[in-house]
């Protein structure tokens, strides 16, 4: 079965946590755009319910396919957020920004009820890290910021590059107006301190370790569809 055939069966199991009244976040990347798409088609069957997006891309797509949306501030407290991932372990955490959109992804996630991940089963690691953790930085002092990085990592054992991202040879801008590091450290055993050591960094806003928001994932392989939850 194809890639994008997995992504499809996954939203579309997704698709039965929505029902009428709800107040839904949006991801973000290939797997939560399959998911708009097939919620508006039950928005056009007459599906009520109203989406904060987390990216300019999935507002784009929505307003596009008739999904109708609010923002954050209007509506600061919402029942799902239903989004992709780059990597998940068998404890939901993850690690999320490959698209760039962690910021408001994490801001959603964190202001629902629940978060519901869509993925396919290449998505599934024992252990986060194979994905180069993206960290979203202040464009002011870029070069001390990376070094923090580089520092508060070492102090946890990890190493690796820690790449400033570029898109067509321009630094990457994300949609909050920062930059992105991707940190390929490998394999990260305790994500906990990482986490914290990350936030206590002035010029970090925020990185793709997603700890303690995911309450289920609904996984697609070759062999059928299986939820994880914790
Ligand atoms: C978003 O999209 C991200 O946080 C993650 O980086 C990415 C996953 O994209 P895809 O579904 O295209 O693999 O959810």
């Amino acid at each position: 079965m194809d890639a994008r055939k997995l992504k499809i069966e996954a939203a579309a199991v997704a698709l039965t946590h929505v029902h009428d009244g709800m107040r839904l976040g949006i991801g973000s990347g290939s797997t939560a755009e399959e998911f708009v798409r097939l919620l508006a088609e039950k928005v056009a069957g007459g599906l009520q319910i109203i989406g904060v997006p987390t990216s300019e891309r999935t507002a784009k797509l929505c307003r596009e396919l008739g999904v109708p949306l609010t923002t954050l501030d209007e509506m600061p407290e919402l029942d799902l957020a239903i989004d992709g991932t780059d990597e998940v372990d068998s404890a939901l955490s993850l690690i999320k920004g490959g698209g760039g959109a962690l910021l408001r992804e994490k801001i959603v996630a964190a202001a629902s009820q629940k978060m519901i991940v869509i993925a396919d089963e290449t998505k599934v690691v024992e252990t986060l890290g194979r994905f180069p953790l993206p960290i979203e930085v202040n464009r002011f002092g870029l070069g001390a910021t990376k070094i923090a990085v580089a520092r508060v990592a070492a102090d946890l054992g990890l190493a690796g590059p820690i790449t400033l991202r570029l898109k067509d040879g321009e630094p990457f801008v994300t949609d909050g107006g920062h930059y992105i590091l991707d940190a390929s450290f490998g394999r990260i055993p305790d994500t906990r301190a990482l986490s914290s050591a990350l936030h206590a960094i002035p010029g970090v806003v925020e990185h793709g370790l997603f700890l303690g928001l995911a309450s289920a994932a609904i996984i697609a392989g070759a062999g059928g569809i299986r939820t994880m939850t914790v």
